[in-house]
């Protein structure tokens, strides 16, 4: 999974992506337009510790996170193509966008529209961002009308359709995302990456000395109406927290009244928006944590860990990682019932420890 940090210049993204992926990429490079960060992180997960003990497998393997920080995109940037093309080709490759938000007050820090204002500056990227699907819209739209002039072929009338509601949508202020485009609609535009079609979580990225403000910020931003993942938090403050050992950051966040690290809340909202879960195997002494979609079966899960099992798919030995915990083994579980033997269509719950069984 691989989650894009937009947002106007200088409100915080590399320090939020420094806290996120413990690294030290340089803050404020103001008004760099060109280049961006990548960096990833492990998803802990504290289900992986408790089926440890149960396993004592040779090996643990969390899933990750990539995370990628771009330059600053101010109003204007993408209809002057005042950014890198390589940056906007690297935003659309990403699965969801995390749209950090200004919302610290510090006169040290120039705020590139003269003041703080969270709600201008969420339809400023929201703005351009439909800039950028515009313009790969309107070159499309040319190229399938040149095109379907000499013969008609009706996967790319379906499409030229389907481009032609985005573009009324984008031109309207709808972000695709928000069009609830069919899935076949949706699948014949899939190649283009269009970014107001990625999911998007807000971040706000607010002072150390304004966490008690976290609800009503969240409660005021348009992310209430549009049934939208929103997170507070303050980057500068957890990017220096991941500078201090484990125990001193631990005590930190007691003192300042933080219960989760910010880092477990980007990840569990990141998650949410996107729809993610998560199931657990053992192989071969190895431990391990997939990502799927809700939704999904027993045999996409299969295919996530190898086309052969997907192939060669029996069954599905499942157990819900609690019930495990509790049993203690698998042989107890399968004792008291509680492993299930499942086919390829059940839909797999998050924290489901499966065993696939396959014959290739
Ligand atoms: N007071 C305060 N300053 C912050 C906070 N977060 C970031 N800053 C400061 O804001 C400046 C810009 O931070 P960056 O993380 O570089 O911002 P950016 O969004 O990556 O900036 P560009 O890459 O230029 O678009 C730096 O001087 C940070 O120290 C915060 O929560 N509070
Ligand atoms: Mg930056």
């Amino acid at each position: 999974m691989k989650i894009g940090l937009v947002g106007l210049p200088y409100v915080g993204k590399t320090s939020l992506f420094n806290a996120l992926t413990q690294s030290e990429a340089e803050t404020g490079t103001y008004a760099a337009k060109k280049g961006w960060n990548v960096g990833s992180v492990k998803v802990p997960d504290e289900r992986l510790a408790a089926l440890g003990e149960i396993f004592d497998p040779k090996q643990t393997t969390p899933t990750s996170i990539d995370y990628v920080d771009i330059a600053g995109v101010s109003k204007g940037d993408i209809a002057a193509e005042g950014l890198e093309a390589g940056i906007i080709a690297e935003l659309r490759e990403v699965d969801a966008l995390a749209h950090i938000v200004r919302a610290f007050e510090d006169d040290a820090v120039p705020h590139v529209d003269g003041d703080v204002n969270p709600e201008r500056d969420i339809e400023t990227i929201d703005i351009e961002l439909a800039f950028a699907d515009l313009g790969i819209i309107d070159n499309r739209l040319n190229r399938l009308d040149r095109e379907l002039r000499t013969q008609k072929i009706p996967a790319l009338e379906h499409e030229r359709a389907v481009l032609e509601r985005c573009k009324e949508g984008l031109e309207a202020g709808t972000a695709i995302r928000d069009l609830l485009l069919s899935p076949e609609d949706g699948r014949s535009i899939r190649g283009y990456g269009f970014l107001t079609q990625k999911p998007l979580l807000l971040i706000f990225n607010i002072g150390e000395g304004e966490l008690d403000r976290a609800d009503e910020m969240r409660a005021r931003s348009p992310a209430s109406e549009r049934d939208m993942e929103a997170l507070t938090l303050s980057a500068r403050l957890e990017m220096e927290l991941t500078r201090l050992d484990a125990e001193e950051a631990e005590l930190f966040r007691e003192d300042m009244g933080l219960d989760e690290s910010a880092l477990a809340r980007v990840i569990d909202a990141s998650y949410r928006t996107l729809g993610l879960i998560t199931f657990f195997t053992v192989l071969s002494d190895e431990l391990r944590a997939w990502t799927l979609r809700t939704g999904m079966t027993a045999l996409d899960a299969a295919e996530t860990i190898h086309t052969d099992m997907a192939r060669g798919f029996i069954r599905a030995e499942t157990i819900h990682w609690s019930d495990l915990v509790e049993c203690g083994s698998l042989t107890t579980a399968r004792d008291s019932g509680l492993l299930r033997l499942e086919g390829k269509d059940y839909t797999v719950s998050d924290g489901d420890v499966l065993t696939i069984r396959f014959n290739v």
